[in-house]
């Protein structure tokens, strides 16, 4: 069987990344052979991604693959592909490009939902789709879209990792996990929902054909071979190509007792489950049922995650004073806990632009202490993360009835082990935090199980990641109460004994 290398491309909303997974003695052993930046571009008043300059960094990756000692000697065995969510394309009926997709942080879609809810009541829509009420989501997007000029001379769209996809190989599909992100998908048939796509006028034949995680995807085409110096049939297998559906294969989970989350510029909380849940009780928690490899549910809830921090950071650096983000996690740490929270769902939070000033704001208006210096900003970001992963985890247990006994974090925020013990400290639950690159782990695994590297269910993938990497253990500490108390005073309700 072939044991790799293969290259995972995983493309996130500040950096892209090309890593070479190799399997050696029942470990996985990730090199991260290119990195590259992923700088949105606001053009006259619209946000858009970079898309080519994120396509010339996969191939620069691809190139670097090439050149690898384990390459040289093997040859690539496969290429799989995953990106952010939500996110997609418009192509004319020749396959050519339209424009450049345009950013999810774009403003175009406030008041999409309301417009959506106008034909298809929020109960109905959910009941269909089980989707989170996100005004990025894909089909809020359309609905801004769909008047266009652009739009309307579509005949194919792509979403983001199925368009680098269609470039590197010529064939056009959409992969499940992230067609499950436009909430266009039935979670129940796994299929599109002819339901919701007729009560908006959606024509779901713009989509290429569903493939899922683990389908042969095509081959690297003659010219791409030629630009990044690869020999041979490489062929590109569909993987979990939404990065958090990869993130929770590379979950290091033993049995089938935990929670997950997927920290980076999102947070990603929840539990994996067999069916979804579309209960009134869970849409009215706003919680999402998105589509994970293997047939199963990813039941989370998204949260705004480590970018509130990241443009804390990006604020001071334009204001002159630009923070070392080790020091400032150190300062942070020392602040008192829990003396402000803010909401970390909050679609306040979404736009770009200014966010220790709207921190400041949030807190304020909830007549809750103002952070006065940027020590006191990322504690008060921290403890409002851990306390949404708290309500994210609590709510996941109570509404799909899943017993959680661990907690895992994965992605960029396992590295901060502030977040970390937090997260323990808020939820009461041991915290193991690991694979900081579980997205690029479960990518690699689905690639190696099509090629016969591997064999067995996600349980097995997830011990081979076990083997793999060092995880680190957070214990909960301190006065649990203190969340509870911290929550009821976000959700507004009166402290006890009355309102002061
Ligand atoms: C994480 C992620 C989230 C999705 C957000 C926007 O990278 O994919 O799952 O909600 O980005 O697409």
């Amino acid at each position: 069987a072939v044991r790799g290398p293969f290259a995972a491309v995983d493309l996130g909303a500040s950096s892209g990344r090309v890593m070479l997974g190799l399997l050696q003695d029942g470990r996985v052993t990730l090199e991260e052979v290119h990195r590259f930046a992923n700088r949105p571009v606001p053009v006259l008043g619209t946000l858009h991604w970079d898309v080519l300059g994120l396509y010339r960094g996969v191939l620069d990756g691809l190139r670097a693959a090439g050149g690898a000692a384990e390459t040289a000697t093997a040859g690539l065995a496969s290429v799989g592909i995953d990106s952010w969510g939500v996110d997609f394309a418009l192509l004319d009926a020749d396959g050519a490009l339209l424009g450049n997709p345009v950013h999810y942080r774009d403003a175009r879609t406030q008041g999409m939902p309301a417009e959506v809810e106008k034909v298809l009541p929020a109960a109905e829509l959910y009941a269909h789709t089980g989707i989170q009420r996100m005004p990025i989501n894909t089909l809020y997007q359309l609905t801004a879209a769909r008047s266009s000029r652009q739009f309307r001379a579509a005949r194919h769209l792509l979403l983001v990792p199925d368009l680098i996809s269609y470039w590197l190989t010529g064939q056009r599909g959409t992969e499940l996990t992230i067609a499950s992100t436009t909430q266009l998908i039935d979670p129940r048939t796994r299929d599109w929902s002819a339901p919701v796509a007729d009560a908006l006028g959606l024509d779901l034949s713009l989509f290429p054909p569903l493939r899922s995680p683990g389908d042969p995807a095509g081959e690297l085409l003659p010219g791409v071979l030629a630009e990044t110096d690869l020999a041979g049939r490489v062929p590109v297998t569909a993987v979990g190509a939404h990065d958090t559906a990869s993130a929770v294969v590379g979950v290091p989970a033993q049995g089938g007792g935990f929670a997950y989350i997927a920290t980076g510029t999102w947070s990603l909380a929840g539990v994996e489950l067999a069916s979804p849940v579309l209960t009134e009780e869970s849409r009215a928690a706003n919680f999402t049922n998105e589509l994970g490899v293997d047939g199963t549910v990813r039941y989370l809830r998204n949260i705004m995650g480590l970018w509130l921090l990241q443009e804390c950071l990006r604020a001071w650096e334009a204001e002159g004073e630009p923070q070392e983000l080790a020091a400032l996690l150190e300062s942070a740490a020392r602040v008192p806990g829990l003396r402000s929270v803010v909401d970390a769902g909050g679609a306040e939070f979404l736009e770009p632009g200014h966010m220790p000033r709207r921190i400041a704001e949030a807190c304020r208006r909830s007549g809750q202490p103002v952070p006065r210096d940027p020590a006191e900003t990322t504690r008060c970001v921290l403890d409002s993360l851990a306390l949404a992963h708290r309500e994210a985890v609590f709510d996941a247990r109570r509404l799909s009835g899943q017993e959680i006994e661990t907690v895992h974090i994965v992605g960029g925020g396992a590295r901060n082990a502030l977040l970390c013990q937090l997260t323990a400290d808020a939820c009461g639950l041991p915290v193991v935090a690991g694979p900081v690159e579980a997205a690029a782990y479960g990518n690699v695994l689905v690639q190696a199980r099509t090629a016969g590297a591997v064999s067995g269910p996600l349980s097995a993938l997830r011990g081979l990641v076990r083997s793999s990497v060092r995880l680190r253990q957070y214990a909960p500490t301190g006065d649990h109460s203190l969340w509870e108390q911290a929550a009821a005073r976000l959700r507004g309700d009166p402290p006890p004994g009355g309102r002061q």
